[in-house]
Protein backbone atom coordinates (compact mmCIF):
# COMPACT_ATOMS: atom_id res chain seq x y z
CA UNK A 1 0.00 0.00 0.00
CA UNK A 2 2.76 2.52 0.88
CA UNK A 3 4.86 1.14 -2.28
CA UNK A 4 1.61 2.56 -4.25
CA UNK A 5 1.31 5.32 -2.46
CA UNK A 6 4.87 6.58 -3.46
CA UNK A 7 4.75 5.67 -6.42
CA UNK A 8 1.92 7.69 -7.09
CA UNK A 9 3.20 10.51 -5.86
CA UNK A 10 6.40 10.03 -7.80
CA UNK A 11 4.56 9.57 -10.94
CA UNK A 12 2.50 13.01 -9.89
CA UNK A 13 5.86 14.57 -9.09
CA UNK A 14 7.58 13.90 -12.30
CA UNK A 15 4.55 15.41 -14.10
CA UNK A 16 4.20 18.31 -12.51
CA UNK A 17 8.13 18.88 -12.78
CA UNK A 18 7.99 19.08 -16.51
CA UNK A 19 6.89 22.45 -16.33
CA UNK A 20 8.56 23.59 -13.21
CA UNK A 21 8.60 26.85 -12.00
CA UNK A 22 11.50 28.78 -12.61
CA UNK A 23 13.76 31.83 -13.71
CA UNK A 24 12.89 32.82 -17.01
CA UNK A 25 15.63 35.60 -17.51
CA UNK A 26 17.13 37.46 -15.20
CA UNK A 27 18.59 39.42 -18.45
CA UNK A 28 22.67 38.98 -16.83
CA UNK A 29 25.33 37.47 -19.39
CA UNK A 30 23.87 39.21 -22.32
CA UNK A 31 25.76 42.30 -24.06
CA UNK A 32 24.91 45.63 -23.04
CA UNK A 33 22.77 47.27 -25.58
CA UNK A 34 21.67 44.33 -27.54
CA UNK A 35 17.53 46.03 -28.54
CA UNK A 36 15.10 43.59 -29.66
CA UNK A 37 16.70 40.24 -29.21
CA UNK A 38 16.71 38.95 -25.32
CA UNK A 39 12.53 38.11 -24.19
CA UNK A 40 11.46 40.82 -25.55
CA UNK A 41 11.35 42.58 -29.38
CA UNK A 42 11.77 46.28 -29.84
CA UNK A 43 8.05 48.30 -29.34
CA UNK A 44 7.84 48.81 -32.98
CA UNK A 45 7.74 44.92 -33.82
CA UNK A 46 4.05 44.36 -33.11
CA UNK A 47 1.94 45.19 -36.20
CA UNK A 48 -1.25 45.27 -33.34
CA UNK A 49 -0.33 48.52 -31.84
CA UNK A 50 2.83 50.30 -34.09
CA UNK A 51 0.36 52.63 -36.08
CA UNK A 52 0.40 54.58 -31.60
CA UNK A 53 3.72 54.35 -31.69
CA UNK A 54 6.59 57.14 -32.52
CA UNK A 55 8.98 54.10 -33.20
CA UNK A 56 12.13 54.97 -35.24
CA UNK A 57 13.87 51.71 -36.22
CA UNK A 58 16.81 52.45 -33.51
CA UNK A 59 17.31 52.80 -29.80
CA UNK A 60 19.15 56.85 -29.43
CA UNK A 61 17.18 57.63 -26.22
CA UNK A 62 19.56 60.84 -26.27
CA UNK A 63 18.87 61.95 -29.75
CA UNK A 64 15.17 61.63 -28.98
CA UNK A 65 14.88 58.26 -30.30
CA UNK A 66 12.19 55.84 -28.59
CA UNK A 67 12.35 52.39 -30.11
CA UNK A 68 14.36 50.48 -27.28
CA UNK A 69 14.07 46.67 -25.74
CA UNK A 70 17.85 46.88 -24.51
CA UNK A 71 19.73 45.27 -22.58
CA UNK A 72 20.87 47.79 -19.85
CA UNK A 73 23.11 48.44 -16.72
CA UNK A 74 21.52 51.54 -15.76
CA UNK A 75 18.91 49.57 -12.83
CA UNK A 76 18.89 46.22 -12.15
CA UNK A 77 16.53 43.95 -9.87
CA UNK A 78 19.28 41.15 -9.85
CA UNK A 79 22.73 41.16 -10.92
CA UNK A 80 23.84 44.10 -12.83
CA UNK A 81 21.86 43.95 -15.94
CA UNK A 82 17.95 44.64 -16.83
CA UNK A 83 15.97 45.37 -19.87
CA UNK A 84 15.55 49.06 -20.94
CA UNK A 85 12.11 49.49 -22.67
CA UNK A 86 11.28 52.85 -23.97
CA UNK A 87 8.66 54.06 -26.15
CA UNK A 88 6.90 57.30 -27.15
CA UNK A 89 3.52 57.07 -28.60
CA UNK A 90 2.41 59.14 -31.73
CA UNK A 91 -0.53 61.65 -32.52
CA UNK A 92 -2.99 60.65 -35.38
CA UNK A 93 -2.09 62.19 -38.33
CA UNK A 94 -5.27 62.38 -39.76
CA UNK A 95 -7.01 64.20 -36.43
CA UNK A 96 -3.82 65.58 -35.03
CA UNK A 97 -5.67 64.18 -31.67
CA UNK A 98 -3.98 61.29 -29.30
CA UNK A 99 -4.95 57.96 -29.98
CA UNK A 100 -7.81 57.34 -27.26
CA UNK A 101 -6.98 53.45 -27.72
CA UNK A 102 -3.00 53.92 -27.54
CA UNK A 103 -1.28 50.63 -26.22
CA UNK A 104 2.04 48.76 -26.38
CA UNK A 105 2.02 45.43 -27.36
CA UNK A 106 6.04 44.17 -26.17
CA UNK A 107 6.32 40.54 -27.73
CA UNK A 108 8.49 37.54 -27.20
CA UNK A 109 7.24 36.27 -30.55
CA UNK A 110 10.28 34.30 -31.88
CA UNK A 111 12.51 36.40 -30.67
CA UNK A 112 16.61 35.53 -31.04
CA UNK A 113 17.18 34.61 -27.35
CA UNK A 114 14.41 33.18 -24.85
CA UNK A 115 11.49 32.88 -27.62
CA UNK A 116 8.20 32.77 -26.47
CA UNK A 117 8.87 31.18 -23.27
CA UNK A 118 7.08 28.31 -21.73
CA UNK A 119 4.80 28.72 -18.69
CA UNK A 120 2.51 26.24 -16.99
CA UNK A 121 -0.96 28.21 -16.56
CA UNK A 122 -0.95 26.55 -12.97
CA UNK A 123 1.93 28.80 -11.76
CA UNK A 124 2.08 32.45 -11.05
CA UNK A 125 3.85 34.37 -13.18
CA UNK A 126 5.78 37.48 -11.64
CA UNK A 127 7.95 40.30 -13.00
CA UNK A 128 9.90 43.25 -11.68
CA UNK A 129 9.70 46.63 -12.83
CA UNK A 130 11.69 49.59 -12.29
CA UNK A 131 9.44 52.92 -13.46
CA UNK A 132 11.50 56.45 -13.20
CA UNK A 133 9.45 59.31 -12.39
CA UNK A 134 9.00 61.11 -15.54
CA UNK A 135 7.27 58.04 -16.47
CA UNK A 136 3.62 58.26 -16.88
CA UNK A 137 1.06 56.02 -14.98
CA UNK A 138 -0.01 52.95 -17.03
CA UNK A 139 -1.96 49.45 -17.03
CA UNK A 140 0.31 46.51 -17.52
CA UNK A 141 -1.67 43.12 -18.62
CA UNK A 142 -0.14 39.83 -19.00
CA UNK A 143 -1.08 37.84 -22.07
CA UNK A 144 -0.68 33.68 -22.60
CA UNK A 145 -0.78 31.99 -25.85
CA UNK A 146 -2.57 28.95 -25.17
CA UNK A 147 0.23 26.32 -27.66
CA UNK A 148 -0.19 23.28 -25.55
CA UNK A 149 3.53 23.12 -25.22
CA UNK A 150 5.29 20.37 -23.59
CA UNK A 151 8.56 22.50 -23.22
CA UNK A 152 10.28 22.87 -20.08
CA UNK A 153 9.93 26.11 -18.34
CA UNK A 154 11.17 28.70 -20.02
CA UNK A 155 11.99 26.57 -23.43
CA UNK A 156 10.22 27.37 -27.14
CA UNK A 157 6.45 27.15 -26.19
CA UNK A 158 5.71 27.55 -29.30
CA UNK A 159 3.73 30.24 -31.86
CA UNK A 160 0.00 28.60 -32.73
CA UNK A 161 -2.93 29.03 -30.90
CA UNK A 162 -5.03 32.19 -29.36
CA UNK A 163 -3.36 34.85 -27.09
CA UNK A 164 -5.76 35.31 -23.98
CA UNK A 165 -5.30 38.68 -21.80
CA UNK A 166 -4.42 37.81 -17.83
CA UNK A 167 -5.94 40.27 -15.42
CA UNK A 168 -7.44 42.63 -17.29
CA UNK A 169 -11.16 43.65 -16.38
CA UNK A 170 -11.67 46.22 -19.24
CA UNK A 171 -10.20 47.54 -22.04
CA UNK A 172 -9.66 51.22 -23.01
CA UNK A 173 -10.98 52.32 -26.80
CA UNK A 174 -12.10 48.97 -27.19
CA UNK A 175 -8.67 47.23 -27.50
CA UNK A 176 -6.28 48.68 -25.07
CA UNK A 177 -6.69 45.96 -21.85
CA UNK A 178 -6.90 47.73 -18.63
CA UNK A 179 -4.62 45.13 -16.38
CA UNK A 180 -2.71 46.19 -13.23
CA UNK A 181 -2.24 49.82 -12.68
CA UNK A 182 1.62 50.58 -11.89
CA UNK A 183 2.06 54.30 -10.15
CA UNK A 184 4.45 53.94 -8.26
CA UNK A 185 8.01 54.97 -9.00
CA UNK A 186 11.85 54.89 -8.74
CA UNK A 187 11.57 51.93 -6.67
CA UNK A 188 11.52 48.41 -8.07
CA UNK A 189 8.04 46.29 -7.58
CA UNK A 190 6.96 43.01 -7.89
CA UNK A 191 4.36 42.50 -9.91
CA UNK A 192 2.38 39.02 -10.02
CA UNK A 193 0.02 37.63 -12.50
CA UNK A 194 -2.10 34.82 -10.23
CA UNK A 195 -2.93 33.21 -13.93
CA UNK A 196 -5.48 30.84 -12.54
CA UNK A 197 -7.00 33.65 -10.20
CA UNK A 198 -6.93 36.47 -12.39
CA UNK A 199 -9.73 37.43 -15.39
CA UNK A 200 -8.83 36.40 -18.04
CA UNK A 201 -9.99 38.28 -21.61
CA UNK A 202 -9.88 37.18 -25.66
CA UNK A 203 -6.94 39.00 -27.64
CA UNK A 204 -6.53 37.16 -30.80
CA UNK A 205 -6.30 33.79 -32.66
CA UNK A 206 -8.70 30.90 -32.87
CA UNK A 207 -8.73 29.51 -29.36
CA UNK A 208 -9.12 32.99 -27.54
CA UNK A 209 -12.40 32.93 -26.01
CA UNK A 210 -12.14 34.75 -22.49
CA UNK A 211 -11.11 31.15 -20.88
CA UNK A 212 -7.71 29.38 -20.39
CA UNK A 213 -7.66 26.85 -23.04
CA UNK A 214 -5.50 23.52 -21.76
CA UNK A 215 -2.83 24.08 -18.80
CA UNK A 216 0.37 24.92 -20.62
CA UNK A 217 1.52 27.51 -22.99
CA UNK A 218 4.43 31.12 -24.06
CA UNK A 219 4.25 33.84 -22.38
CA UNK A 220 3.47 35.98 -25.64
CA UNK A 221 3.20 39.38 -24.62
CA UNK A 222 3.10 42.29 -21.73
CA UNK A 223 0.96 44.85 -22.43
CA UNK A 224 1.77 48.21 -21.46
CA UNK A 225 -1.66 50.71 -21.94
CA UNK A 226 -1.45 54.64 -20.62
CA UNK A 227 -3.70 55.66 -18.00
CA UNK A 228 -3.77 58.66 -19.63
CA UNK A 229 -3.65 57.88 -23.43
CA UNK A 230 -3.29 61.86 -24.34
CA UNK A 231 0.26 61.49 -22.12
CA UNK A 232 2.47 60.36 -25.24
CA UNK A 233 5.65 60.02 -22.85
CA UNK A 234 8.35 58.83 -23.40
CA UNK A 235 7.72 56.11 -21.11
CA UNK A 236 10.95 53.73 -19.82
CA UNK A 237 10.52 50.93 -17.95
CA UNK A 238 13.38 48.79 -16.19
CA UNK A 239 12.29 45.39 -16.64
CA UNK A 240 13.93 42.45 -14.05
CA UNK A 241 13.68 38.68 -12.90
CA UNK A 242 10.70 37.30 -15.00
CA UNK A 243 10.18 34.12 -13.62
CA UNK A 244 7.31 31.59 -12.76
CA UNK A 245 6.44 30.54 -8.99
CA UNK A 246 4.51 27.99 -8.05
CA UNK A 247 1.11 28.86 -5.93
CA UNK A 248 1.72 27.52 -2.27
CA UNK A 249 -1.65 27.72 -0.82
CA UNK A 250 -1.80 30.64 2.11
CA UNK A 251 1.24 32.27 0.51
CA UNK A 252 -0.27 35.52 -0.10
CA UNK A 253 3.06 36.99 0.01
CA UNK A 254 4.61 34.69 -1.77
CA UNK A 255 7.59 34.26 -0.02
CA UNK A 256 7.50 30.64 0.11
CA UNK A 257 6.92 31.34 4.40
CA UNK A 258 2.75 31.07 5.33
CA UNK A 259 3.54 33.08 8.89
CA UNK A 260 1.92 35.96 10.03
CA UNK A 261 2.83 38.45 7.51
CA UNK A 262 0.06 36.21 5.62
CA UNK A 263 -2.32 36.53 7.97
CA UNK A 264 -2.80 40.46 8.65
CA UNK A 265 -3.06 40.63 4.55
CA UNK A 266 -6.08 38.36 5.21
CA UNK A 267 -7.02 40.22 8.11
CA UNK A 268 -6.37 43.94 6.61
CA UNK A 269 -8.13 42.97 3.06
CA UNK A 270 -11.13 41.25 5.22
CA UNK A 271 -14.52 41.68 3.41
CA UNK A 272 -12.47 43.22 -0.34
CA UNK A 273 -13.76 42.44 -3.33
CA UNK A 274 -11.97 41.60 -6.36
CA UNK A 275 -8.45 40.78 -7.49
CA UNK A 276 -6.49 40.61 -4.30
CA UNK A 277 -3.45 38.70 -3.37
CA UNK A 278 -5.08 37.30 -0.07
CA UNK A 279 -8.00 36.27 -2.05
CA UNK A 280 -5.92 32.77 -1.55
CA UNK A 281 -9.02 30.60 -3.02
CA UNK A 282 -9.57 32.60 -6.45
CA UNK A 283 -13.55 33.05 -5.67
CA UNK A 284 -13.73 37.19 -5.68
CA UNK A 285 -14.09 37.80 -1.74
CA UNK A 286 -11.31 37.97 0.77
CA UNK A 287 -13.34 36.35 3.75
CA UNK A 288 -13.32 33.31 6.57
CA UNK A 289 -12.08 30.76 3.92
CA UNK A 290 -9.32 32.43 3.08
CA UNK A 291 -8.45 33.09 6.59
CA UNK A 292 -8.80 28.85 6.89
CA UNK A 293 -6.06 28.38 4.16
CA UNK A 294 -3.89 30.66 5.56
CA UNK A 295 -4.04 29.03 9.15
CA UNK A 296 -4.16 25.18 8.40
CA UNK A 297 -1.18 25.92 6.08
CA UNK A 298 0.33 28.37 8.88
CA UNK A 299 4.26 27.14 8.89
CA UNK A 300 4.16 25.82 5.77
CA UNK A 301 7.70 26.44 4.18
CA UNK A 302 9.47 28.61 6.58
CA1 LIG B 1 19.23 41.32 -13.58
CA1 LIG C 1 -9.01 30.23 -24.74
CA1 LIG D 1 4.37 34.38 3.13
CA1 LIG E 1 -11.67 34.12 -1.20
Amino acid sequence: MMRRYMLALSALLSVSSALAQCLITDFEGFTLGLNGAVLFRQPSFSGSTSTFLNAPGSCDIPNGLYNCSVISDEQAFSGTQSLKVAWLFRLNPDTNQPYPNAWLRLTTFNIPNIPNPAISFDHKVRVRLYVPSDTPDFYLTLGVRETGTNASCGGNGGTTGGIEWIGATSSQGNNAPVGKLINQKEQWLTVTFNIRCEPVRAFAGSTANGTLDGSTGALEQLAFTPVDPANLGPYIVYIDDVETIAVQPGDVDDNGCVDDADLLQVLFAFGSEGSNPADVNCDGVVDDADLLIVLFNFGTGC
